[in-house]
């Protein structure tokens, strides 16, 4: 439904970059709506609850300690099919593999620094987006192009 919501964050190396509104910019003009936005420095406890999948990958202490030592702006957006769509926009997992026209794709060259983070399943964005956000940080609010966006 059009009430679909998923969580992307943009990465230490986006916020270093200074990709924040690049990145904003472009889920706003696909017609989704922003529901909740913060920065914060993620703890590592934080993190392995986020990334409890992949506990047992070689990767996993580069990932937390990575995602920890910097900013994060981390985001829920909400819309018609907004996880898969977004899976889409943000392109595949290693950026070497995601298409042009990506965020991975036009920004990103190695794995471990890919520039966003995307939920990738409708209960996976509900379950991390309780993690990230308290429920009075998730605005309820009517956009006036709404009639222009869905049928
Ligand atoms: O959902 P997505 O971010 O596309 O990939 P995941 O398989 O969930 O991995 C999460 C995160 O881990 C990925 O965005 C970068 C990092 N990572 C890595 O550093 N090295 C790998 N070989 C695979 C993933
Ligand atoms: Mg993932």
């Amino acid at each position: 439904g059009v009430r679909e919501r998923t969580l992307i964050a943009v990465k230490p190396d986006g916020v270093q970059r200074r990709l924040v509104g690049q990145i904003v910019h472009r889920f706003e003009q696909r017609g989704f709506k922003l529901v909740g936005l913060k920065m914060l420095k993620a703890s590592e406890d934080l993190l392995s609850q986020h990334y409890h999948e992949l506990k047992k990958k070689d990767f996993f202490p580069y990932l937390l300690c990575y995602m920890s030592s910097s900013p994060l702006v981390i985001m829920v957006w909400e819309g018609h099919n907004v996880v898969q769509t977004s899976r889409m926009m943000v392109g595949s997992t290693n950026p070497a593999e995601a298409n042009p026209g990506t965020v991975r794709g036009d920004f990103g060259i190695h794995v471990s620094r890919n520039v966003v983070h995307a939920s990738d399943s409708v209960e996976g964005a509900q379950r991390e987006i309780q993690l990230w956000f308290n429920h009075t940080e998730l605005i309820d609010w009517d956009c006036c192009d709404h009639s222009s966006t869905y049928e």
